[in-house]
């Protein structure tokens, strides 16, 4: 990097881009970085070296993306999302600044292997799941987009737990992310922001004799920030991440050292550090720890603290809705709205119904679920202990929010009670979601059904009482990394055929539809896919030692463990399969060879999902093993399942399982990318697939199962599973094989509580929608046998998916939303 200086200004510009000229920045990162000749370096020596070189690539991007967004005053996106699911940073960074065969020349001339350096990078896997995942598309769109956007959130010391199993059992391994060093990230120590908990809140009389509440609060933790690039792709821009890491305010306490009691002396320092530690494991369902909103509490106040910060000394703060935006990303940052409130009135002095109404315009709010269990709850005792004066601010808004629904339904109690920010029952607690909506400009849904179900049945009080509040935006993923970077075949493949473009017009895809019906480019699709099965079957030998055919039909599910996704569904499909081969009754040579591929890390304290990771892989193991088969249907489950296995896995599928009970999955992302990367989808009537298939067709998609409504009717007359398992003989065989010990001969009972709790309870239907599924199965083998009708649905798959780009929903956000603007028109 050459530092200028220009009338008085530092221009830092980017180095060459030459392979002679990356060589050089690289050894010289190496020697002068790490501190090794090229001789000596380990690999991981190399990655940091070369990752450090490339962020160099970036760096005057990023400042003057600084730069410009301070000197156009543009209104900002401030993103707060307790996950940021983002995936390795080396690929990305190479595709964004357009470096990628340079560097792989470069590091060639070396003698090192670019590959072998992509390996060593740990994915930050500072996200669960799809809500993390969707953060880190936004992020990557807003830069792509040159719109104004900082992403807050929180940096864990260990991210979700790696996945291992053990005799087909998940056992959790914490996940070690910063051990080898960290190359994309920048602390910041000197912009640390003090963050208080606890203590008390107090009456006061100020200056101008106006009696004003405030806080005493009795314990703080300092909240470090480390920068992380967001770069848009090959557009100049870089946005930031800023994520927060806890330390004590105090380093420890020396006298208590010296005295040898060394373990009293840093308690103050664990303490405080523990707050960024760990992510929660947990995945659409709320944790009721202490932990847990101390976390949220923390990222959003050193967030809003930092955004204000960052104002001019004179800014009127009146005027904040016009520079910000915080979108809260579910209910996690929904503390912020009390915060920022005690920020305007108890620091500010500005009056209270001003300080609202401008609140008011600064947040929105996202709703990601539908599952009433994952409604984020707080108890009134813990919040007021932890956060005494936001209890009380909350407590107000709900008083004031109250009498207005008093005024607009008179005499309408039970009403009250609903709307209420505060439960009463079981215990007393603080209805996160409700606070979001009041508080909110905008409320919105992830998909079109989603967004109906959210008025309708989730928060039907407030859309009576606001229609205007809510609004939906369809969820998208970013073709950068789950197109041009994880499929480079199919990239190649399309810009050969379309032209680049459509990296960052994704609607463009739509002129492929013609070449559906050009059976040379079908040819070449296929190849494509062949490809990516090989490519895929050398990870996961390399991985996993698992054995991966490819002249066999991919068929994926790949998600979080979860009973309303209903892997169960899945896997009684395999079990029924199985046992009608070795029953005699189905010929294994008659259906096409299938591979059933599974992904899914279950949260560690969900029995019935680890119960149910330990049943697919046992089934797995007896299939596989079984001489009967004839190879015709093979289960691979490979641990662990990450964003890399995703970009590895995804372009190989053919088959997209999207089964969830209709209702249940507000969207789904993975729809979309298996779409995208021209995987057939079997699915239900839910979430995105709904769009998905209208955009595809009907002719491209396997629809099955009940409907929304059907669901409901179904569960208000009372459902009964066990009807389902007497009436259909093939279901029954499935369970019954599953229930005789077949698959755990070591402990035939061990699966009892799965077939129990689906014969007695079956909370999301399976068993109703059981032979559908089959059928839809069916269908789906009889599509496939027609190669080129196969191909022709893919490639159709792939060009009328366009609409599930991440710049398209951050458009809608920005239309419907923030009212913001890219700082270049579009
Ligand atoms: C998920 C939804 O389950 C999924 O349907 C959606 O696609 C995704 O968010 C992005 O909107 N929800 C969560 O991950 N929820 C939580 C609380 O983790």
């Amino acid at each position: 990097m050459t530092e200028n200086r220009v009338n008085g200004t530092v221009s830092v510009t980017a180095p060459q881009h030459s392979v002679e000229g990356f060589a050089k920045e690289f050894l010289r990162e190496l020697n002068f970085g790490q501190g090794v000749p090229l001789s000596r370096a380990s690999v991981n020596d190399q990655y940091l070296a070369l990752a450090r070189t490339v962020r160099e690539y970036l760096m005057a991007r990023w400042m003057e993306t600084l730069r410009r967004q301070r000197d156009a005053h543009a209104k900002t996106v401030a993103y707060l999302s307790a996950e940021y699911l983002l995936g390795r940073q080396l690929d990305n960074a190479l595709i964004a600044t357009d470096l990628t065969e340079i560097v792989e020349e470069a590091l060639t001339s070396l003698g090192i292997d670019l590959a072998t350096l992509r390996e060593q990078e740990v994915e930050p896997g500072l996200g669960n799941g799809g809500l993390g995942r969707l953060a880190a598309c936004f992020v990557d769109s807003l830069a792509t987009m040159s719109v104004p956007c900082i992403g807050y959130g929180i940096r864990y010391e260990y991210g979700i737990f790696r996945q291992t199993f053990v005799d087909g059992w998940q056992v959790e391994q914490p996940d070690t992310w910063l051990s080898l060093g960290a190359p994309w990230e920048f602390p910041h120590p000197e912009d640390a922001v003090t963050v208080h908990f606890g203590g008390s809140t107090e009456t006061y009389t100020d200056d101008d004799g106006v009696t004003r509440s405030r806080w005493v609060p009795a314990w703080d933790v300092l909240g470090v920030p480390y920068n992380y690039m967001v770069p848009g792709y090959q557009n100049g821009r870089v946005n930031t991440l800023r994520l927060w890491s806890a330390r004590a305010t105090k380093a420890f306490d020396l006298q208590i050292f010296n005295s040898g009691d060394y373990a009293e002396a840093v308690r103050a320092q664990t303490f405080a550090e523990n707050i960024s530690k760990v992510l929660y494991p947990e995945d659409s369902t709320p944790q009721g720890k202490e932990l847990r909103l101390q976390q949220q509490y923390f990222f959003v106040a050193c967030s809003i603290r930092d955004f204000l910060d960052g104002l001019p000394a004179d800014f009127d703060l009146h005027r904040l809705p016009d520079v910000v935006m915080f979108q809260l990303n579910d209910t996690h940052p929904v503390i912020g709205v009390p915060e920022l409130m005690r920020i305007l009135v108890d620091e500010k002095k500005i009056a209270w119904d001003e300080a609202w109404a401008i609140t008011q315009k600064c947040f929105a709010y996202t709703c990601h679920t539908l599952l009433p269990e994952a409604l984020e709850v707080w108890p009134v005792e813990l919040l007021g202990r932890l956060l005494p004066r936001h209890l009380e601010i909350i407590y107000r808004i709900n008083d004031e929010f109250l009498a207005q629904v008093r005024q607009a339904y008179p005499n309408d109690e039970l009403r009250l009670r609903r709307m209420s920010i505060i439960a009463e029952h079981p215990e007393r607690s603080v209805r996160m979601a409700f606070l979001a909506t009041i508080a909110g400009a905008k409320v919105n849904g992830v998909a079109a059904l989603h967004s109906q179900l959210l008025r309708d049945n989730v928060l039907p009080d407030f859309s009576e009482l606001w229609p205007d509040k809510f609004t939906n935006v369809t969820n998208g993923v970013t073709p950068r990394r789950f197109v041009r970077l994880a499929n480079p075949a199919l990239s190649d493949l399309i810009t050969d055929a379309i032209g680049p473009g459509w990296v960052t017009d994704l609607e463009r895809l739509r002129e492929m539809e013609p070449l559906a019906d050009d059976a040379e480019f079908r040819e070449r699709f296929r190849a494509v896919k062949l490809a990516n099965k090989q490519r895929l079957a050398g990870v996961l030998a390399t991985r996993d030692g698992i054995e991966l055919r490819t002249d066999a039909m991919l068929d994926v599910m790949v998600k979080r463990l979860h009973e309303y996704k209903r892997q169960t569904l899945k896997v009684l499909h395999i079990v029924s399969l199985y046992e009608r081969i070795i029953s005699g009754e189905l010929d294994p040579a008659s259906i096409p060879p299938r591979v059933f591929a599974f992904g899914a890390k279950a949260a560690p304290g969900y029995k019935m999902a680890k119960q149910i990771i330990g049943l697919i892989n046992h089934v797995g193991a007896t299939v596989n093993a079984d001489p009967r088969v004839q190879g015709a249907l093979t289960v691979v489950f490979p641990p662990n399942y990450n964003v890399t296995l995703a970009e590895k896995l995804i372009p190989a599928a053919d088959l997209s399982e999207q089964i969830s009970l209709a209702g249940k999955e507000a969207s789904g992302t993975g729809n979309m990318k298996f779409a995208l990367n021209g995987a057939l989808t079997i699915g239900t009537d839910d979430g995105a697939n709904v769009e998905i298939r209208e955009l595809v067709g009907d002719d491209n998609f396997f629809l099955f199962g009940l409907l929304e409504p059907q669901v409901a009717e179904i569960q208000a007359v009372g459902y009964d599973p066990s009807k389902y398992y007497e009436e259909n003989a093939t279901l029954r065989r499935a369970i019954d094989l599953i229930a005789s010990g077949t698959f755990s001969p070591d402990d035939k009972r061990v699966f009892e509580p799965i077939v129990s709790n689906l014969l007695t309870e079956d909370r999301f239907l399976a068993l109703a929608d059981f032979q559908a599924y089959l059928d839809a199965q069916e269908r789906v083998d009889v599509a496939y046998r027609d190669v080129e009708g196969w191909t022709r649905s893919a490639i159709l798959n792939v060009a009328r998916s366009g609409f599930f780009s991440s710049d398209r929903s951050m458009w809608d956000y920005i239309d419907r939303i923030w009212h913001s603007q890219p700082v270049v028109a579009r």
